[in-house]
């Protein structure tokens, strides 16, 4: 059986909040392995890259500046079907909308700033999860 991995952040606004423990608590509780973790403090070069995708939106520097504004914790999680399982588990990308019972939809709000503050990221396919633990993780 192939075991998929994704790659995890818990951004910068949720270890302000120290909600560390309670993401963690999410991923395994649903039974994924977290097979990868630590705490680090990114640097612009590191999310340019991360965030390749995002450059020229509006977003895009307010997205990097909140995401070098303090520790992050990045994760690698394991599972068949993780990437769209912990998609699901985090919920959308606008908090004010996203489900209750996901991790945005229970612990994250609009708090009318540039950039969205919605606690984690996390993969949307497989090539981007490669792409990600590299740039994380290394090879
Ligand atoms: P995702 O994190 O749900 O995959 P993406 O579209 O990949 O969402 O965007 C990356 C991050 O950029 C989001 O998690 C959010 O923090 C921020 N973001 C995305 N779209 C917007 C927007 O329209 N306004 C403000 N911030 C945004
Ligand atoms: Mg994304």
């Amino acid at each position: 059986m192939s075991t998929e991995k994704t790659l995890i952040l818990v951004k910068p606004d949720g270890v302000r909040r120290q909600l560390v423990g309670e993401v963690i608590s999410r991923i395994e509780k649903k039974g994924y392995v977290v097979t990868a973790l630590k705490m680090m403090q990114a640097d612009r070069a590191l999310l340019e890259r991360h965030y390749a995708e995002h450059q020229g939106k509006p977003f895009f520097e307010p997205l990097v500046e909140f995401m070098m504004s303090g520790p992050i914790v990045a994760i690698v999680a394991e599972g068949n079907r993780v990437i769209e399982g912990f998609r699901s588990l985090a919920g959308v990308t606008d908090p004010t909308v996203a489900a209750p019972g996901t991790i945005r939809g229970d612990l994250a709000r609009d708090q009318g700033t540039k950039v969205v503050q919605n606690i984690v990221h996390g993969s949307d396919s497989p090539e981007s999860a490669a792409r990600e633990i590299e740039i994380f993780f290394g090879k």
